[in-house]
C-alpha cells in the first residue's frame, strides 16, 4: 500500500477532490501553508492500492495547472501539484 500526499492550490482542490471521489479513491483534505510564499494552500492524503498511483498521479496532473505569482519583485511559478508517494507497512481501521 501506498500513501499519496500531494500539495495542490487551493482554488483547484474541489476539482481534484471531485475527481479523485467519483473514481473511487478516499481522500483526506488538511489546510497547510507553504513555507515559502506564506500562502494558503491544501495538502491532500490518498491512500491506495501500488497499482492505482498512476492512476491518482494522473486524475492530479489533470486538474492542477502552475500559475506565476509575484514574490516581491521576482516571480515564481506555483505548482501543478508537488506529489509525495510513501511506502505504508500496515494499514488498519479499527
Ligand atoms: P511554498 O513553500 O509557499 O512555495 C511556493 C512556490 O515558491 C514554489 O512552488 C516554488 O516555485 C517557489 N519556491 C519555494 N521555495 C523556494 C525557494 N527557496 N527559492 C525560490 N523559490 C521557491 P512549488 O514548488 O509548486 O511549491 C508549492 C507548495 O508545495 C510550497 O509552497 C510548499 O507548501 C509545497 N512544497 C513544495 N515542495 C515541497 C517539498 N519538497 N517539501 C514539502 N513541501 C513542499
Amino acid at each position: 500500500m501506498k500513501l499519496i500526499i500531494a500539495i495542490v492550490q487551493d482554488e483547484q482542490t474541489p476539482k481534484v477532490v471531485k475527481s479523485l471521489m467519483s473514481n473511487k479513491y478516499r481522500t483526506t483534505k488538511l489546510s497547510s501553508t507553504g513555507g515559502f510564499l506564506k500562502s494558503g494552500n491544501t495538502t491532500l492524503l490518498i491512500g491506495v492500492e501500488n497499482e492505482e498511483v498512476n492512476d491518482v498521479i494522473d486524475l492530479i496532473k489533470e486538474e492542477c495547472t502552475s500559475k506565476k505569482i509575484k514574490n516581491g519583485n521576482k516571480e515564481v511559478t506555483v505548482g501543478g501539484a508537488n506529489i509525495f508517494v510513501m511506502d505504508i507497512d500496515q494499514y488498519k481501521k479499527i
